[in-house]
């Protein structure tokens, strides 16, 4: 009987991309040539099928989410980066918030008797926010809960916090994990190649100060998250030349957990003048992500940024987790004019959204440990 891979290859006339799709089926890398490729030739269908294979044999059905709130300690940051409607420049803080430890502590007292698993903690780059300041945060949460997975920092924010501190990054990273930092998030990362890199984000960490603090990290044993902002002034070569630095890293060190791809959203920000990509440009990227970073476990279609909708249809474009119910505790996205400007879902309306999708929804924790299994009280 032929395979919908087999169908695919032999419906294809174009060479280039019928050698992808065998390499596809025979489980080989593609390489980032081919990787090119696929951005400029491939079809929706045909890049959508690929993926759907992979995604399939990797998870079946199942589409995992997870049950977790956001605290941001600040808006106010020493960067500027130009796709930023969030930030507020030191000079212009009272413009923005300030949260002070108490304040951030009885956030997570307000999920006493909840069943959240993971709190995820990223804001500005404040300068007086330093290394003493989130060691005693982090203890504190601790504390009061032992069992909440805490997933904090990105490497903007650690490159910034170690260097203050006068602290390697080995270091740094030491006494933030003694005090009970699990995991990082994969913010930050944006567009790795220079040319990109400095026309967006010219004054945070470079590129190759972004994968290294991640590499210490999974050297230290915690598993760590990736990004990509993509659809703003970047070429398909900068997007492959991305992943392939992840997909490089993720071979030394199998650390990373999840993919992202971030949309890149227009309002209130120094490149509103960018039109935003199309949900077909949306679900391409997914997919290609799916087939390229072979070596990713997991691919991560952030809902409070792609829309709810948007990511319900990238579930047949590789993606196979949805994030978490958030709780209406971030404001990025809103700021930056994502149609979710109060973004939370109930655990309810993510599992509906997930079988609506005719997928099976399980919620995870922060590692991917199974948590519960909805489908077995659906049927
Ligand atoms: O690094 C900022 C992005 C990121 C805009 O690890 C924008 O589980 C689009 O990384 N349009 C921070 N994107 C958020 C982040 C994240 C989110 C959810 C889950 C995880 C995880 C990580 O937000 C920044 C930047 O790339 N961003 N502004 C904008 N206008
Ligand atoms: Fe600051 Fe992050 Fe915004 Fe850049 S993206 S200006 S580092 S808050």
């Amino acid at each position: 009987m032929s395979s919908i891979l087999d169908i695919l290859i032999n419906s294809t006339s174009d060479i280039e991309l019928q050698n992808i799709a065998k390499k596809v089926k025979t489980g080989q890398r593609i390489n980032d040539e081919e990787c090119i490729i696929l951005f400029e030739k491939g079809s929706l269908s045909f890049v959508g099928t690929l993926a759907n294979y992979i995604r399939e044999n990797l998870h079946q059905d199942k589409t995992y989410f997870n049950r977790n709130f956001h605290i941001e300690p600040t808006n106010v940051c020493v960067f500027s980066c130009k796709f930023c409607s969030y930030s507020r420049l030191y000079a212009h803080k009272e413009e923005g918030w300030e949260l002070s430890i108490d304040q951030m502590v009885d956030i997570v007292k307000s999920y006493d008797g909840k069943p959240v698993t993971e709190v995820h903690i990223v804001g500005g780059v404040h300068p007086k926010m330093n290394m003493a300041y989130f060691i005693e945060l982090i203890q504190k949460i601790k504390k009061h809960r032992p069992d909440l997975h805490i997933k904090a920092f990105t490497a903007v924010e650690l490159d910034y916090m170690f260097r203050k501190a006068k602290l390697t990054t080995k270091e740094g990273l030491k006494q933030l994990h003694d005090a009970g930092l699990q995991s990082l998030p994969g913010g930050g990362a944006e567009i790795f190649h220079p040319e990109i890199r400095e026309a967006i984000a010219g004054d945070k960490v470079t590129g190759e100060g972004w994968l290294s603090i991640h590499e210490a990290a999974h050297e230290l044993g915690m598993h760590t998250n990736a990004t990509m902002l993509y659809g703003h002034v970047e070429k398909y070569s900068h997007r492959v030349d991305h992943m392939s630095k992840l997909r490089d890293l993720q071979d030394k060190t199998k650390g990373f957990n999840t993919f992202i791809p971030l949309k890149f959203r227009n309002a209130n920000n120094d490149m509103s003048y960018i039109n935003e990509l199309t949900t077909t440009e949306d679900m391409r990227m997914y997919a290609i992500a799916r087939i390229f970073l072979d070596n990713f476990p997991h691919l991560k279609a952030y809902w409070p940024m792609l829309g709810r909708q948007n990511a319900q249809l990238s579930l047949s474009f590789g993606v196979n987790d949805i994030d978490g119910t958030i709780d209406d505790s971030t404001k990025i996205y809103s700021m930056a004019g994502s149609e979710e400007q109060t973004p939370t879902m109930s655990t309810e309306e993510l599992v509906r959204l997930i079988q609506q999708a005719k997928r099976h929804p399980i919620e995870r924790d922060t590692l991917y440990n199974e948590v519960f299994d909805y489908n077995a009280i659906a049927n």
